[in-house]
């Protein structure tokens, strides 16, 4: 390995996030809006850019549009200085198919790294909200003998049937002896049965094992062609995968509130708590820490306002994050994070909710514990999150804790 070595970037991006519907019904999971002004996958191009990676490439598949357009306005980088970051859709350079997994996406893309001549490739997944420096990953992978490695993290053994579950060898625990994918009856960890240590599907590998590691997948009839089902194991196999501990990683700027923070934020449920997280007075996760900023598009719009109505009715606001170009008039406001360009009506009532672009809220509405996707509409007086069996036979999503989801466009009636 060179002294200096040379660290391509690739960010998968092509799964359809089916567990998030209806905010994926037309949209990839990682262009699903996210904090009022951000796209999920901004955190994970955002930590590679601060980790110094500068050649970095999205590949996308399922409904991409809107995060192919994301990424062209919001990720434009100086060609001066080598840098860019590419959305790359999938384009059957192998044959008459899309991608049939991860592992067949890097498979499928393969001239991306014989053009750029890496001699590390990174692979990261494009929806989790977190802050890491993947540089301390890349030093523990470079001082290490592993050909791969994979980021881990503690948690709960009841969510263990989501993630890949790494089980360590006891004479050296940065060495992975087994890896099972999501599995049924996992094995608690020595020092805390009821944790398991998961993957975050953050990985790093030499490049020339990446390659032969892909093609030997690509040839084999029954492989899902799955990053966290095939490839890891095939390196754990031969004796050649480490794990890098995720509580490690000193990101600058870090609270020790938030120094570990790493929400998978694959359901609705985990997805609406990610933004809770966001707005109380010491978040949970940071998004003011400007020594590791998390990018976003610039929203060309004026400042938030924040008025009385046409009646002279007072509204407030406290615990919430408001984007630009909104209009609150009147409007009570409290545990919510709302998206560019909302206008809210007098005497309306915005409580623990998100609120995607463009939102509009008539006058005397009440919104509580629900998400509202794009350019929704809610008539004078209308109501959401207050009646459970209603919202369910209008149609809308309610999950079992309760939590009401309006799709795009949707005019909710009085
Ligand atoms: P999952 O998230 O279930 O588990 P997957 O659905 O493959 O795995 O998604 C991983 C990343 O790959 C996502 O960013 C997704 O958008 C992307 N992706 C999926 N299919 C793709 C395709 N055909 N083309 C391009 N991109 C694609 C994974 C690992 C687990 C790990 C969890 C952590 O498999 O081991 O624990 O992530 O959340």
């Amino acid at each position: 390995m060179p002294a200096a070595p040379k660290v391509f970037g690739i960010i998968l991006a092509g799964g359809e996030g089916k567990r998030l519907m209806p905010l994926t019904a037309d949209r990839a999971k990682p262009a699903v809006p996210f904090g009022g002004q951000y796209r999920l996958i901004d955190f994970a191009i955002s930590n590679l850019i601060n980790s110094g990676l500068r050649q970095l490439v999205v590949l996308t598949q399922y409904k991409s549009h809107s995060l192919d357009r994301h990424i062209s306005q919001t990720w434009r980088m100086s060609p001066m200085l080598g840098a860019y970051v590419a959305s790359v859709p999938a384009q059957q350079r192998l044959g008459k198919r899309w991608f049939s997994g991860s592992a067949d996406a890097i498979l499928q893309s393969m001239n991306l790294i014989r053009d750029e001549k890496p001699d590390i490739v990174v692979v990261i997944g494009a929806d989790h909200v977190y802050r890491m420096d993947f540089g301390q990953m890349l030093d523990a992978h470079i001082a290490s003998d592993a050909r791969a490695t994979v980021a881990g993290i503690r948690q709960p053994i009841g969510l263990a049937n989501q993630f890949g579950v790494i089980d360590t060898d006891p004479s050296d625990p940065t060495k992975i002896r087994e890896f099972l994918e999501k599995p049924q009856n996992p094995t608690g960890l020595a020092d805390a049965p009821h944790e398991v240590l998961a993957s975050m599907g953050n990985y790093i590998f030499d490049a020339d094992a990446l390659v032969e590691a892909v093609t030997h997948d690509g040839e084999l009839p029954t492989s899902a062609h799955d990053m966290g089902g095939d490839i890891v194991p095939y390196f754990v196999n031969r004796g050649e995968a480490a794990v890098y501990d995720f509580q490690r990683n000193d990101v600058p700027g870090s609270t020790p509130r938030d120094q570990s923070y790493w929400r998978d934020v694959g359901t609705i449920e985990s997805f609406y708590d990610a933004h809770m997280d966001l707005i109380s007075t010491l978040p949970i996760f940071n998004l003011y820490n400007t020594d590791w900023p998390i990018y976003s598009q610039t929203v060309n719009a004026p400042p938030a306002k924040f008025v009385r109505d046409s009646v002279g009715r007072i509204g407030n606001a406290i615990d919430s994050i408001v984007s630009l170009g909104s209009v609150l008039s009147g409007t009570h406001l409290e545990r919510s994070v709302v998206g560019p360009w909302a206008l809210a009506g007098g005497g309306s009532t915005i409580t623990d909710s998100v609120l995607f672009d463009s939102v509009q809220v008539g006058a005397g509405a009440r919104i509580h514990r629900a998400i509202l996707d794009k350019n929704v509409v809610l008539e004078p007086g209308a109501t959401i999150g207050v009646d459970r069996e209603r919202d369910l036979a209008r149609g809308f999503t309610v999950t079992e804790t309760g939590i009401t989801v309006v799709g795009k466009d949707v005019h909710v009636h009085a």
